[in-house]
């Protein structure tokens, strides 16, 4: 069977089906990327035969697929989250960790930079130091006064440079398990040319070999995604591969995100809309969270629940490699 992001995340069907986990944005910025050839409904056939039950979350470019799929605001059900949480619950506990701490952590990031010989997707090293920066920015909480410090900084670890038309635009599992560098405690990030703004694979989930995110290259610092370009979608895939799950997961009920300083709410968000609340359950809708659909310069906080979780996320699947 063909493999690839193609095959993924056909959010509100899945989701319905308690298969996979994703969310669709609303956005409805201007696309500036070339259409798919894969038709949508084709993307979902292939989603589920996916042979080893890899679950990941993506987020499309703005204005991709929004129309064929108006209610892919579903993520992981709240059944699977629960069997999620349990599972590493146990697995701390195994590990004698469960009241353990996680000092400082640098992450080594390991660029592998498609292309496709046409011009398309050659970022600068400027722009991939300009990401790290944004990482260490957003991961430190240098963006807001309510941000969390997290334990978590990045460094530049290697750069590969690849010409590949086909692992441009569909960014498939081949091309993650041929290049894939380092343990689960490093940070793989695959640039691409496909229909998503990023796709993260969650680490208790998938193989080894794919672990890591795909990020559009042109939602770099610099990159031509409009409202998308300020290098956020890296944080926020990256935030998915440290164990968060959207704001916006589960919507208005029970545990939602299982993180308890982040507001609940109803549906992703769009832009940047002040005082936003889609749920009775107190607080404003999060919309400056990283794990939110917000434009770029609407982001600037993790919260310290979701630095908590991410940090037992980081002793429960990651240290250690
Ligand atoms: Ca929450
Ligand atoms: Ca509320
Ligand atoms: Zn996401």
């Amino acid at each position: 069977m063909k493999s690839g992001p193609n095959r993924l995340r056909h959010a509100a069907t899945l989701a319905s089906l308690g298969l996979l986990a994703f969310g669709i944005t609303p956005a409805s910025a201007q696309l500036p990327v070339a259409e798919s050839s894969t038709p949508a409904d084709q993307r979902l056939a292939e989603a589920l035969c996916e042979p080893d039950g890899a679950e990941s979350s993506a987020r499309t470019v703005p204005g991709k697929d929004i129309a064929a799929h108006p209610k892919s605001v579903n993520h992981v059900s709240p059944a699977r989250a629960r069997r999620i949480e349990a599972a590493k619950r146990a697995t701390l506990r195994r590990k004698g960790l469960t009241n353990a701490t996680v000092g400082n952590v640098t992450i080594p990031v390991h660029f592998h930079v498609i292309t496709d010989g046409r011009g398309n997707g050659q970022l600068t090293n400027r722009q991939l130091t300009r990401q790290i920066d944004v990482l260490n920015a957003t991961f430190g909480g240098r963006e807001s006064g309510a941000a969390a410090e997290t334990s978590f900084s990045f460094r530049m670890a290697s750069v590969q440079r690849i010409e590949n038309p086909r692992w441009f635009t569909r960014a498939n599992s081949q091309m993650m398990h041929r290049t894939h560098r380092g343990g689960m405690d490093e940070l793989n990030i695959w640039t691409v040319g496909f229909g998503y703004l990023g796709i993260a694979q969650f680490p208790w989930s998938g193989s080894k070999s794919s672990d890591g995110i795909r990020v559009h290259w042109d939602s770099f610092p610099g990159g031509s995604i409009e409202n998308f370009n300020l290098g956020k979608t890296a944080t926020h895939e990256a935030g998915h591969w440290l164990g968060l799950y959207h704001t916006f997961q589960g919507g208005c009920a029970g545990k939602g995100d299982y993180v308890e300083d982040t507001p609940a709410m109803r549906q992703p968000t769009s832009g940047c809309p002040q005082g936003k609340d889609t749920c009775l359950a107190e607080g404003l809708d999060p919309i400056h969270n990283y794990m939110d659909y917000s434009h770029d310069d609407c982001y600037n906080q993790f919260t310290p629940g979701q630095s908590e979780r991410m940090s037992d996320t980081w002793l429960a699947y990651r240290a250690g490699g």
